[in-house]
């Protein structure tokens, strides 16, 4: 008779583990996407272990009848690990991997598990492993002799098992060397950054939580083909198109990376330069998932992120997307944006009503004006009808008169032409 194996090692079984902290009831939405989380990295859940406590133990995360039960469960259900739901400290990771005997990993691993094999450009493949080492050299702390049992997370991406050997200070020199080469990076980004600032159309950012919608939104909005997918993380890298408003406007659009509740704080810095990409925008363009009953978490994680990257003084324009899971169209509201519309990036649903959204704030941060521009400088007509709206021109003798919306700037340049 054929005996069949599975290959364990292949997949890892893992069990999801949280505290549910007095008068936290967030613990059961987070853990579904703790839970979702595992599934993108690659991994099972096969069990889930929940303890009421007023607060994480400290030492060992769960209290000591809990770890017994966890132990006998990780055995009956052939598990190979367990993710706890929250950020584990050095010293937790250690007396748990003691207690254990298995593979302790934590929702920041998994996040940075997830980044690292998502990341295409060289920038997100830095900012990754930047981001990695620095988690790596935190945990190493007083954690030598359980090395065996940490980091990698799900697979062997990122930095794997070659450089969680190297000791703190072959880290630190690796941190420093990738540092180093960001900067660089960095810098490019910011000289084309300027570039399209000083000559070029109004930007919009798109941000939101992971698996909102921006990238399906980008796609149907302009044809830029941008990877979407029922998976959280499916964007790291920025990207722009331009977009032509009905009224003849161009807007530059940019799709980046999604937020999540409690977005590991080594990623926030090495990610800060791909993060901040909303920072160099004239509006914010904020997608929300409002088929999601955690949305409201969701929408408050985003303005907390927006925050921590002192980005508050923004135009805001919230669209409620995947209106077409709604069995009915509830009112929903974002007391904390200038504007919001229902829409659904699938379906179009809405979309006129987003962009007649997006043309009226962008009027908001222009001029009106009125004038004749002489014949020799009417050069600058082109740029009037790209950054602005011409709303009438009339050859006449002495020049073309014109009637249009144009950015602050060109009403600046068109005034000191004309005089
Ligand atoms: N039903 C429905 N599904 C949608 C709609 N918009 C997006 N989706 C689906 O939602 C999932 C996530 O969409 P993405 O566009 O990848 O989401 P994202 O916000 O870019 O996600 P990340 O890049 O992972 O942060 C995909 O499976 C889309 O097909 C919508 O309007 N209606
Ligand atoms: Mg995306």
């Amino acid at each position: 008779m054929a005996q069949y194996f599975e290959n364990k090692q292949d997949v890892e079984r893992v069990v999801l583990v949280a505290v549910h902290e007095h008068r936290n009831d967030a613990t059961d939405a987070s853990l579904e996407e703790l839970a979702e989380l595992v599934k993108t990295a690659g991994a099972v859940s096969v069990g889930t272990v929940t303890q009421n406590l007023e607060h994480a133990n400290n030492v060992t995360y769960l209290g000591k009848g809990k770890l017994e039960e966890l132990k006998t469960m990780l055995v009956a259900l052939d598990a190979t690990g367990i993710v706890c739901d929250t950020e584990l400290s050095p010293a937790q990771m250690k007396n748990l991997s003691q207690i254990l005997d298995t593979k302790i990993m934590d929702r920041t691993m998994i996040i940075l598990d997830i980044f690292a094999a998502r990341a295409n450009t060289r920038e997100g493949k830095i900012q990754v492993e930047l981001a990695q080492l620095k988690y790596n050299a935190t945990m190493l702390v007083g954690l030598r002799d359980s090395l065996s049992r940490l980091g990698g997370g799900i697979g062997t991406r990122g930095p794997g098992e070659k450089k969680l050997e190297m000791d703190r200070r072959l880290i630190r020199e690796e941190i420093s060397k990738l540092k180093r080469e960001l900067e660089a990076v960095k810098k490019h980004r910011e000289t084309q950054r300027k570039l399209r600032s000083n000559n070029s159309s109004p930007v919009v950012c798109i941000v939101g939580y992971t698996n909102a919608g921006k990238s399906t939104l980008l796609n149907h909005l302009t044809d830029a083909n941008v990877l979407s997918e029922d998976k959280l993380f499916a964007t790291l890298d920025p990207t722009t198109r331009m977009l032509k408003l009905p009224n003849g406007q161009n807007v530059m659009l940019t799709d980046t990376v999604g937020f999540i509740s409690k977005l590991p704080h080594h990623l926030i810095q090495a990610f800060r330069s791909t993060l901040e990409e909303a920072k160099y925008s004239d509006m914010i363009l904020h997608v929300v998932d409002s088929s999601n009953p955690d949305m409201d978490r969701q929408m408050y994680a985003v303005y907390e992120t927006l925050r921590k990257l002192d980005i508050t003084d923004k135009p805001v324009i919230t669209a409620f997307n995947k209106v077409d899971c709604l069995p009915e169209l509830p009112v929903l509201k974002d007391l904390k944006a200038d504007a919001t519309v229902m829409v659904s990036a699938r379906y179009g649903t809405g979309i006129g009503q987003l962009l007649e959204t997006i043309e009226a704030k962008i009027a908001e941060g222009q001029v009106y004006v009125e004038m004749t521009v002489p014949y020799k400088a009417t050069g600058i007509l082109a740029d009037v009808r790209t950054y602005g709206q011409l709303l009438e021109e009339d050859y006449r003798e002495d020049g073309i008169y014109i009637r249009a919306n144009v950015r602050k700037q060109d009403a600046v340049r068109l005034e000191g032409m004309c005089q």
